[in-house]
């Protein structure tokens, strides 16, 4: 099977960390197809860039070749919802795939993320998700997305240290990585806090091709039905939606 592997940002050299994490874990008879956006920030660090990055995701998402599943890598995961109406495929966000991978392994889990901001926005998504029995809280450690990618940084100690206070101080049994830029930590963070530590990178990639060998496909009843066909205007013309969807039952009488 092929899963596209969507880096919402616009950094190569970060879609290269999330493909190799990817590529580690996926079956053997699976290909990472990794797509690095072609419009939007470097870094997605607060609510503008995730809106800005949505439409070089809907144009990963729509050229060739066609997946079997699609994952946004990014914690945030920015257009999920609009991902899945386009999408027949299974798609998978990483936030929402590592927060539910680590409610199966911990009865708590803390999230280790960038900055304040996102840690904010991630709170978020713990609530959107329905997390809010199983995540014991949202840490920042004020690194910036591209200091991650910096080896001379002092990124991995400092996600380190939050991570031991998350242990001690949050009581959590699980470690959640609050950035697809973390996806090259995990093993070595576990090995150091003796945790399961998760990339939702990773998960997300492991539960795509669960979901497609059980042969589910996204929903097309109700609001995950692909979008109404009507012009748009402007500079998003091109971007109208197709008419996909089946024509209505007309109510008689
Ligand atoms: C992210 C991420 O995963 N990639 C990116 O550019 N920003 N999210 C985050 N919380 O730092």
């Amino acid at each position: 099977m092929k899963i596209k592997v969507i880096n919402p940002n616009t950094t190569a050299s970060m879609t290269a960390t999330i493909a190799a994490a990817a590529r580690a874990v996926a079956a053997p008879g699976t290909e990472i197809v990794p797509v690095t956006s072609r419009s939007g920030a470097v870094s997605i660090e607060g609510h503008y860039d995730e809106a800005m990055s949505i439409v070089g995701l809907v144009d990963a998402l729509n050229e060739d070749p066609v997946a079997d599943a699609y994952v946004i890598a990014c914690f945030g995961d920015p257009g999920l919802l609009a991902a899945r109406e386009i999408a027949e495929g299974p798609v998978l966000g990483i936030a929402e795939a590592a927060m539910h991978a680590a409610s199966f392994v911990a009865t708590g889990f803390s999230v280790v993320t960038t900055l304040e901001r996102t840690r904010i926005i991630a709170e978020h998504l713990v609530r959107n998700y329905g997390m809010e029995h199983h995540c014991r809280r949202v840490r920042a450690t004020d690194i910036p997305v591209l200091e991650l990618e910096r080896p001379e940084s002092n990124s991995r100690k400092l996600i380190l240290e939050e991570c031991e206070r998350a242990i001690t101080e949050d009581g959590s049994g699980a470690i959640v990585l609050g950035c697809a830029g973390m996806a090259d930590l995990n093993a070595w963070l576990e090995d150091k806090l003796g945790v399961p530590v998760i990339d939702g990178v990773t998960a997300a990639v492991k539960f795509a091709e669960a979901l497609v060998s059980l042969g589910l496909r996204t929903s097309k009843r109700g609001d995950l039905a692909y979008p109404l066909h009507k012009p748009y205007k402007g500079a998003l013309a091109a971007y109208a939606p197709p008419d996909r969807n089946p024509a209505p039952k007309r109510k008689l009488g």
